[in-house]
Parts: C-alpha cells; sequence; structure tokens
C-alpha cells in the first residue's frame, strides 16, 4: 500500500516538475542568443544624436530614466515629508577598533509608520567623516557578522526561496551566517565605513498584491497601474532612506557613498544608483537578469522567467516583454548608462551562468561609449577578460572563478575601485 502510494506521490510530483520545467528551458549555448539590436543610448527618440554633456543630462538621460519608470521598475514615491531617526551607538564594537551605530529609520506617510532598521560600522580611527558602501542583506543585519550587539532582525523572514513560510522570523541561530559575503576587517582597516540593511524590512520578498512592506504606507485601494513601483524599486527607495540619514551624520562623508549589492540586490543597487544621484559609485554583484546583464540575449534567466517566479519584483508593464525582449524599447546597458558619469563596477562569476556573465560585461561594453563623452574613460576591455582579470577605468567589470556569491575577492577590487575613484574626491 505504501509503495504503491509512494509511487503514486512521486508521478503526482515528478508530473508537477515536467509541468513547470516544460514551460522553461534555459538557453546557455552561445550560438542559440537571438539576433538583437541595442538601442544607441547616445540616439534621443527622435532620432538626434547627443555629442555634449549638455544634451545628455537635458534630453538623453531624462528619456531613458523614463523608459526605465515605465518600462521596469516602476515609479517610487520619493522622499517622505515626515521621517524619524532614533539612534543607538556602541562606540567600542569589534574589540574596540569600531563604531557601531543601529538607526532605526522611521518614514510615516497617510498616518501610517514602517521602521527600517540600518545598521553601520565606522572604523574608529577615523579622524574625519569617512567614505563608506552600503547594501541591502537578505536575512537580516544579525547575519553579516557574529557581534551579539547587532540587534535580530524583527520582520518577516524567508525560510525558503519562495516565501511560502509567512510568519518565520528570526532567530540566534542565523547571527553571522552571511558573514563570508561582508569583508568588514578590509573594508574597515582601509578607512571605509560599512552600512546595510534588511530587505525584507523595506518589502518582506514573496507576492501578497504589496500590501505588506513600504507599498502598505501608500496603498490607495485603487487597481495598481502598469507603471507602480514594484519590490526591486521599494529595496532602491529603501536605500535612498538611508542616503537621507547618511546626510544628517557627521561621521559619514555622503558625497562618498558606494552603493552595492549581490543579485536580486544587485539588481536593487544598480537601480538605487542610477535613479538616486547621491550615490557617488555603484557596484554590481553577479545582478543578472532585470541588472547588469542585457535583456535580449535571453541567455540563462529571461525576462519571462523572472516575471513568473517573481511577479512582484518589477512593474506589471515588464510583463509585456516575456518571451519579447525584442521589442523592449531599451537594455540594461542604458541603465548603467544613467549612472555615468559616477564609477560603475560590474562583477560576474564564471559558474553563474543564470546571471549571464557575458551579457553582464557587454552591458558595461556598451555604456562604454556614454562615460567616453561625458569623461572621457571608460571600460579598458573591448573584449571579455579572462577570469581573475579585472579591467578597470570608470567603469570596471570582472569575472572571477566561482559560483554566484559574493567573495572576498569581489570585496578587494570594489576596495580596490573606490580608493582610485572615492579616495581623491
Ligand atoms: C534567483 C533569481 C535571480 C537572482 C537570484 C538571487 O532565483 O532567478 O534573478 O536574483 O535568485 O537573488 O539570489
Amino acid at each position: 500500500m505504501n509503495a504503491i502510494r509512494t509511487l503514486l506521490l512521486s508521478i503526482l510530483f515528478i508530473g508537477g516538475f515536467t509541468l513547470t520545467d516544460a514551460a522553461f528551458t534555459a538557453n546557455y549555448d552561445e550560438s542559440k542568443v537571438p539576433q538583437y539590436t541595442l538601442p544607441d543610448p547616445l540616439v534621443c527618440l527622435d532620432g538626434v544624436k547627443v555629442t555634449d554633456a549638455r544634451n545628455w543630462f537635458e534630453k538623453r538621460r531624462p528619456e531613458i530614466l523614463e523608459l526605465f519608470l515605465t518600462h521596469v521598475y516602476g515609479r517610487s514615491p520619493g522622499k517622505p515629508a515626515e521621517i524619524s531617526y532614533s539612534v543607538q551607538i556602541d562606540d567600542a564594537a569589534r574589540n574596540g577598533t569600531a563604531v557601531r551605530k543601529q538607526i532605526t529609520i522611521t518614514p510615516k506617510v497617510n498616518g501610517k509608520t514602517i521602521d527600517l532598521n540600518l545598521l553601520i560600522y565606522l572604523p574608529k580611527k577615523a579622524k574625519g567623516p569617512v567614505p563608506l558602501f552600503v547594501g541591502l542583506n537578505f536575512r537580516g543585519n544579525h547575519t553579516i557578522c557574529d557581534d551579539p550587539g547587532i540587534r535580530l532582525a524583527a520582520s518577516w523572514m524567508p525560510d525558503d526561496r519562495d516565501g511560502t513560510s509567512k510568519d518565520n522570523r528570526a532567530t540566534e541561530k542565523a547571527r553571522g551566517k552571511s558573514a563570508s559575503r561582508w569583508a568588514i576587517d578590509q573594508i574597515l582597516s582601509r578607512g571605509y565605513g560599512l552600512a546595510t540593511m534588511y530587505c525584507g524590512d523595506i518589502d518582506p520578498d514573496f507576492h501578497d498584491e504589496f500590501k505588506n512592506g513600504v507599498h502598505a504606507l501608500y496603498g490607495t485601494g485603487q487597481p495598481r497601474k502598469g507603471d507602480d513601483w514594484g519590490t526591486i524599486a521599494a529595496w532602491a527607495w529603501g536605500l535612498s532612506r538611508c542616503m537621507d540619514y547618511f546626510e544628517k551624520d557627521p561621521d559619514i562623508d555622503h558625497n562618498r557613498v558606494a552603493v552595492l549589492g549581490h543579485s536580486r540586490l544587485g539588481k536593487t543597487s544598480v537601480w538605487a544608483g542610477a535613479s538616486d544621484p547621491r550615490f557617488a559609485l555603484v557596484i554590481s554583484n553577479d545582478s543578472g537578469c532585470g541588472g547588469a546583464a542585457l535583456s535580449k540575449r535571453a541567455f540563462g534567466e529571461t525576462v519571462g522567467r523572472i516575471n513568473t517566479s517573481f511577479p512582484h519584483w518589477f512593474c506589471d508593464n515588464f510583463k509585456q516583454y516575456n518571451e519579447n525582449e525584442a521589442k523592449l524599447p531599451l537594455d540594461q546597458h542604458m541603465l548603467l548608462a544613467l549612472v555615468a558619469p559616477r564609477p560603475v563596477y560590474v562583477a560576474s562569476a564564471q559558474d553563474d551562468r543564470w546571471a549571464d556573465p557575458r551579457g553582464e560585461f557587454l552591458s558595461a561594453r556598451h555604456a562604454d561609449p556614454v562615460y567616453r563623452l561625458l569623461t572621457g574613460d571608460g571600460l579598458p576591455a573591448k573584449e571579455m577578460p579572462d577570469v581573475n582579470q579585472p579591467s578597470v577605468g570608470r567603469i570596471g567589470y570582472h569575472i572571477r572563478t566561482g559560483k554566484h556569491d559574493v567573495t572576498e575577492y569581489d570585496w578587494l577590487q570594489y576596495l580596490d575601485f573606490a580608493d582610485r575613484w572615492l579616495k581623491s574626491k
């Protein structure tokens, strides 16, 4: 009897699996990448070619920004008029080498509030305001190192990748679990601060029709529009709220803030940097589809796949391009171009084919003409560099050995990049 039940269940399971699988098979074959044409980032919608900085900033850049707001990420509401900050400081953290600040940022909108918890480490030896890296984390501030003083995240916590456990909360067991992704000692010893916030404080990463997280503060009760903000835009909005705080803290040089993120949070860091010019430097770590990778290549994860797996990440208009990338009036090289003239770094990993390393490189490559026009500098490499051979100008790119992750190797490149562009500022 049991054997029959097991057989039946496995047929059902395999059946279910085959169904979802049959709907999508990732292409990993370069010869099967469709023929595509990328929009020229320097040619305006009316066909006029941009030949100077003025035309870029007054005409073409606003056009491109508008395309991303309308077709990809959706429109965010901007800075709320009312925000309060509650700051807790420990100036003897990490064996007396660092100052730890924990700030609760509380925006109030339509009488409703949300608590966003920002964790900051600053080097104790700093003589003045320090430059800093900021990035969201996947599972709570308490996961980035084993410091027992970090408050456990209080908001919803995923214990699986699809958000089916909606009541899960953080536990002590998770303290320090993502430490390998945050090179805190190197960051502090090289004179930078590090700031992070749990993405789930801003918007929990599951689809609930935008009822929870920051979307709830702005809910109108009206049906959503095609260009209403999704979760990635909400997370980027949260990064901008971190920047509001940096502007108030005299220990931080808010003109030298680098924003970075990994994977879905890399898509977020690039959108935050593109849409909020207060970020002085922008880093994409393995951000893939909807981040640094070109969508029109449809290599690895595609627009259709990402919108099906994560219907809440982008705005609804983006779904028009499911299996229809050729119709996109933009591509992700134009997202990187929005960051110009500020330095941008794109990192890939060799085994991360799902994120399309070549597509990430090509995005950086095709953003280069905008950087050249504005600064005379861009991405030195014309062809994709070998593994572990970064190519660095005002645009930086590397592909390292290994899998989808943030490693010390990645951080060392980001620190060198920041030294090059932020230290001299
Ligand atoms: C995957 C998703 C990717 C990437 C990744 C992550 O499931 O398909 O786009 O964002 O998750 O964030 O780890």
